[in-house]
């Protein structure tokens, strides 16, 4: 696996961090490409639950180079948080690399993503209010300030000074907030400057010498398909653009360089933010599994939106990222279900969809064409071997790749390292 990339088929919280974890251990280097601290990846090791934002998952393995690209938003006070957590659980970040390139969230970018969603009242998007948004909009705007800015006082000081002014007349004249205070921003930043320096560098260049090498490179994404900026539920998305085609941009590699592309899938479906979702459950199946799978947002603890697991989003996906084979994760919550229900395609005003709709209203008002299948009701947990899985859940799995036209790789039935079936 020279370089493998691991991203979302759905609305995020797949078990990416997982997935990525049970890899990682024959990668050499991971890295994040894209998103910020809005992402949450929860892995268990040995029983002991990690959670991480910004860091990549393989930080947990002693030895590898873990890479925060160019295309991730970075708030230099939460990273440094989290690796001061990881080294107080005796976990080694000395193989960390954070991008020159990468942009830095400012607590102007924080307090404008709250500001944005107030204003947007009954059509906020849900944000988890991380300055995601305004970071990358900066980006997009030409007035960002990169890593490699922060860490040389007399540039980041000039740019610090323009945003300031410019976010000041945004946040008291349009939102009537307080502003912010240019020199106390900027003690605060320089002193990021100063810890994160040892780890900042051209991670592109320290990807494409190590794929040079022979080395492994694992990429990880954060948040998923649906919530991709150019192809997901627009405007319900995330600023970023995690399918794989964004490890390219966001990591600084070409792609004749990517040989493989996982899709990760939930064994159902969750949301969480505002948004269509149209295997939505609102009834006891619905909640059972929101309680079963504890299906509350690593970030914010928001409950999260559980529905049928939609082979349409999840062939969409495999479209769109060319996705090799599909690691499905939780099937285990599924366990306890009598019958299990697959939505295998989409009708609109009683036609077929052929094509995943670009449309919101057209989407809040597809009617999902469903297969129900009979549930398996039994442990899963334990199970090690495709072929002792129960035949119900193969069934189910099978009938998901049929649909999706994706290869099932792996199958994973609980967060630990063990619970994995691998097919590949
Ligand atoms: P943002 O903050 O600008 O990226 O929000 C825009 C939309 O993207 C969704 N989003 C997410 N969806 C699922 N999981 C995410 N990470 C956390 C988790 C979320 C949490 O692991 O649980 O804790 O709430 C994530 N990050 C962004 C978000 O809900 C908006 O719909
Ligand atoms: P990510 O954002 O895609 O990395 O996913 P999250 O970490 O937000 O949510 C996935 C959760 O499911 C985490 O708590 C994982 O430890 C857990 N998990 C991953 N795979 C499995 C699985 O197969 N079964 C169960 N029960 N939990 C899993
Ligand atoms: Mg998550």
């Amino acid at each position: 696996m020279p370089a493998v990339v691991v991203m979302g088929t759905q609305w995020g919280d797949e078990g990416k961090g997982k997935i990525v974890d049970y890899l990682a251990e024959k990668a050499d280097v991971v890295a994040r490409y894209q998103g910020g601290n809005n992402a949450g990846h929860t892995v268990v090791v040995e029983g002991k639950q990690f959670k991480l934002q910004l860091l990549p998952s393989g930080i947990l393995y002693k030895g590898k180079t873990c890479v925060v690209g160019n295309g991730v938003v970075v708030d230099p006070g939460v990273i440094l948080k989290e690796i001061k957590g990881m080294q107080e659980q005796g976990i080694d970040t000395s193989g960390l690399k954070i991008s020159n390139r990468a942009h830095v969230i400012m607590p102007y970018h924080r307090l404008l993503d709250e500001a944005e969603e107030t204003y947007r009242g009954d059509h906020k998007i849900g944000t988890t209010k991380r300055g995601i948004g305004p970071c990358y909009m900066d980006k997009n705007s030409r007035c960002g300030i990169r890593i490699v800015d922060l860490m040389d006082e007399e540039e980041f000081s000039d740019k610090l000074k323009r945003n300031i002014e410019a976010k000041n007349h945004l946040l008291k004249d349009v939102y009537g907030l307080d502003g912010f205070d240019y020199e106390t921003v900027k003690k605060e930043y320089l002193g990021y400057a100063d810890e994160l320096r040892a780890y900042v560098c051209d991670t592109s260049t320290a990807i494409n010498k190590a794929l040079k090498n022979g080395q492994k490179v694992l990429f990880e994404g954060a948040q998923a398909t649906l919530l991709d900026l150019d192809h997901g539920t627009y405007p319900y998305v995330t600023s970023s653009n995690p399918i794989a085609g964004g490890v390219c941009v966001g990591a600084g590699i070409g792609p004749t360089k990517i040989d493989k592309v996982i899709g990760v899938v939930k064994a159902y479906t969750t949301r969480v933010g505002e948004g269509p979702f149209p295997t939505e459950l609102f009834d006891e199946v619905g909640n059972h599994i929101r309680d079963r799978g504890h299906e509350y947002g690593t970030v914010t603890g928001r409950p999260r939106r559980c529905g049928w697991l939609d082979a349409s989003v999840v062939g969409y996906a495999g479209r769109l990222s060319g996705i090799d084979y599909m690691a499905i994760t939780r099937l285990d919550i599924l366990d306890e279900l009598e019958a299990v229900k697959l939505c295998v395609g989409y009708k609109y005003k009683g036609q077929l969809l052929e094509e995943f709709p670009a449309s919101l209203k057209v989407l809040a008002e597809v009617e999902p064409i469903y297969e129900e299948l009979p549930g398996w009701q039994s442990d899963t947990t334990g199970v090690r071997n495709y072929a002792d899985l129960p035949l119900n859940a193969r069934r189910y799995l099978e009938r998901l790749s049929e649909v999706a036209d994706i290869k099932l790789g792996i199958v994973s039935v609980g967060p630990g390292r063990d619970q994995t079936i691998v097919m590949h």
